[in-house]
C-alpha cells in the first residue's frame, strides 16, 4: 500500500513538470513578452503581404497578423502555409512575437507544428533565418510568445512558412518582427572587420654598456716608490740589528 502510495505520489509530481517542460511560456501583452524590444509594428507595408490561402480571405487573411489587434487573426487550413511581407526598407529581425487568437483555448493544436522565418533582399530569392517549432507557442487565447534568435543581416523582404501544423489548420493574431533593444541604433548588417596588422616597429632596446670598473692598478712609478722605501726600511732594520750587535 506504501508503496502505491510513493509511486503515485511521484507521478504527481512529475507529470506537471513534464508537460511544462514543453510549454512556452505566453504573456498577456507584447510589452511583457518583448520587454525593452526594437519592435517593428507599422513598418510592414500591408500592401504587399501575399498569403498562399485563408479561411476567409477577407477577414482572416495575412495582413491580419500585421495590425497590433489580437482580435484579428491569420487563419488556415491551407497546409503548408506562406506568407510574404514587405516593410518599408531592410531591417535586422533578431527576434519574433507571435500571438495566438481568440479561440486556441477550445480548438488545441491551431498552432504550427514547425515554421520557417526567410528574409529576402530582392523578394524573390528567401534565405532561413530561424526555425521554430511548437514549443514555441501554447494553445492559449489571446497569448504572445517570444522567440529570439542569431541574425545580423539586414532584409526588406521575410517570409513566413508553416509547412506543418498540429492539426489541419493554424491560426495567428499577430506576427511582431523586432529589431535589437530599445534606445539602441537598429543592429547594423555586421561587415567583417579587416583589421590592419599594426606593424610595430621593434623597440630598440638602448643596451647600456656599463664600463667594467677596472681597479687601477698602482702606477709603475708608485711601484717603484714603494719598494725604494721598503728597502730604505730593511737597510735600517739591519743596521740597528747590527749596531745593537
Ligand atoms: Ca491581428
Amino acid at each position: 500500500m506504501k508503496k502505491i502510495l510513493v509511486v503515485l505520489l511521484i507521478a504527481a509530481l512529475a507529470i506537471p513538470f513534464a508537460f511544462s517542460a514543453f510549454a512556452a511560456t505566453g504573456y498577456d501583452s507584447l510589452e511583457a513578452a518583448a520587454p525593452g524590444r526594437n519592435t517593428l509594428i507599422g513598418k510592414v507595408l500591408i500592401d504587399t503581404v501575399e498569403d498562399s490561402g485563408a479561411w476567409n480571405a477577407e477577414t482572416e487573411n495575412g495582413a491580419q497578423m500585421f495590425d497590433n489587434d489580437t482580435a484579428t487573426k491569420f487563419g488556415t487550413g491551407v497546409i503548408p502555409a506562406t506568407v510574404t511581407w514587405q516593410m518599408d526598407k531592410a531591417y535586422v529581425v533578431d527576434a519574433v512575437a507571435f500571438a495566438t487568437a481568440n479561440d486556441n483555448a477550445k480548438y488545441t493544436g491551431r498552432i504550427p507544428a514547425t515554421w520557417i522565418l526567410s528574409g529576402s533582399t530582392d523578394g524573390k530569392t528567401y534565405t532561413k533565418i530561424h526555425e521554430g517549432t511548437s514549443d514555441d507557442f501554447d494553445d492559449l487565447d489571446f497569448t504572445y510568445f517570444f522567440v529570439e534568435f542569431k541574425n545580423d543581416k539586414a532584409y526588406a523582404y521575410y517570409q513566413l512558412e508553416i509547412p506543418e501544423a498540429m492539426t489541419n489548420g493554424v491560426q495567428l493574431s499577430e506576427l511582431v518582427l523586432c529589431s535589437g533593444k530599445t534606445g539602441t541604433e537598429t543592429p547594423k548588417t555586421e561587415e567583417p572587420k579587416t583589421e590592419e596588422p599594426k606593424a610595430e616597429a621593434p623597440k630598440a632596446e638602448e643596451v647600456k654598456t656599463e664600463a667594467p670598473k677596472t681597479v687601477a692598478a698602482p702606477a709603475t712609478a708608485d711601484f717603484f716608490a714603494i719598494s725604494a722605501l721598503a728597502l730604505l726600511a730593511s737597510g735600517a732594520a739591519l743596521v740597528a740589528s747590527k749596531k745593537r750587535k
